[in-house]
């Protein structure tokens, strides 16, 4: 019997910098990522695209913070989403839309994975950490927060209270070149497990995926992923608000999306931050849907021997 996908659209973009991100959905379909999995042999449904209703205008302390009632209304839609599209498939795709997405998808999954007795980890592919606070932001955009939110941080009070925390000893980021001194501070205090752009020039992209990987097999876990378009080299994937020079390669990027497939443990995917509006002949989205493809099984040859 065919393994079982979901499509779950998201057109939110009130956390971003920049108007855009709410074609991001559409665009991934248009680029063709429900053939592009069926023809893998997934069983894909599309369930179609949420929505929140228009929202009052809601102030908070910190004056830069904009568009803050629609953040926490998508939080609220997309934590139960996620957790019905976690109990209903084996592998839901959140299809962004900006990543304070991400503020709604991983608590649902984690109350998913915590009412199954299994922890839930979160691979963070992203230029960002998204660890701010509600008071560490200076930017206002909310999708620099979302890490922070759903690893239990204090300062949230104005989000929806968080159902279930990720332990931040299951988050593992890579790809990290742009980070905040307040998220620098997080990271150290909470000894979160980040390979910046050095570590990966340094070490690959093998060698840390396989120890984060062995950690999820050992606990029996469920694995997140959540991918940010500015992971990427800006030069092959220049549809993204916040383009920072240095990231992954095309080549990197489909190592890791291959190996996390061969793994076989990857049980959820959020593909975010794509802004149709800044692509180029739609090649930024078609980049990702390959990228989503070789997560999803798609290889050049058959391989004798696993190499994961
Ligand atoms: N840390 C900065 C920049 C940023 C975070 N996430 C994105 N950009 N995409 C901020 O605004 O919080
Ligand atoms: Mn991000
Ligand atoms: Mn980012």
């Amino acid at each position: 019997m065919s393994r079982t996908c979901s499509l779950l659209g998201a057109p939110i973009q009130t956390g971003a910098s920049q108007p855009g991100c709410l074609m991001g959905p559409a665009s991934l379909r248009t680029a063709g990522l429900p053939a592009a999995l069926a023809d893998l042999g997934w069983a894909v449904s599309d369930l179609g695209d949420l929505r929140i209703p228009p929202q009052e205008p809601r102030d908070h302390p910190n004056a830069a913070i904009h568009n803050l009632a629609e953040t926490c209304a998508w939080i609220e839609v997309l934590e139960r989403a996620a957790f019905d599209a976690a109990s209903a498939h084996d592998l839901p795709v959140f299809l962004g839309g900006d990543h304070s997405l991400s503020a709604g998808t991983v608590p649902g999954l984690a109350r998913f994975a915590a009412e199954q007795g299994r922890p839930l980890f979160v691979l963070w592919l992203d230029a960002h950490p998204d660890l701010h606070r509600l008071d560490s932001t200076d930017s206002g955009n909310l999708h620099g927060t979302p890490a922070a939110y759903f690893t239990g941080q204090p300062g949230f009070d104005a989000y929806p209270p968080l159902k279930h925390a990720v332990d931040p000893q299951n988050l593992c980021m890579m790809g990290i070149r742009s980070v905040d001194e307040a998220e620098h501070a997080l990271i150290k205090a909470q000894g979160i497990e980040v390979y910046d752009m050095r570590a990966i020039d340094e070490l690959g992209v093998m060698k840390p995926l396989a120890g984060f990987l062995d950690r999820v097999r050992a606990a029996e876990g469920m694995l997140h992923v959540s991918f940010d378009v500015d992971f990427l080299e800006p030069d092959i994937a220049p549809a993204v608000g916040t383009t920072v020079p240095g990231g992954a390669t095309f080549r990197e990027a489909h190592l890791v999306m291959e190996t996390l497939g061969d793994s076989g443990l990857v049980t959820s995917l959020d593909l975010v931050e794509l802004n149709p509006f800044l692509d180029e002949r739609g090649h930024t989205a078609r980049l990702l849907c390959d990228l989503a493809a070789s997560l999803f099984g798609r290889r050049i040859l058959d391989r004798m021997t696993r190499s994961y």
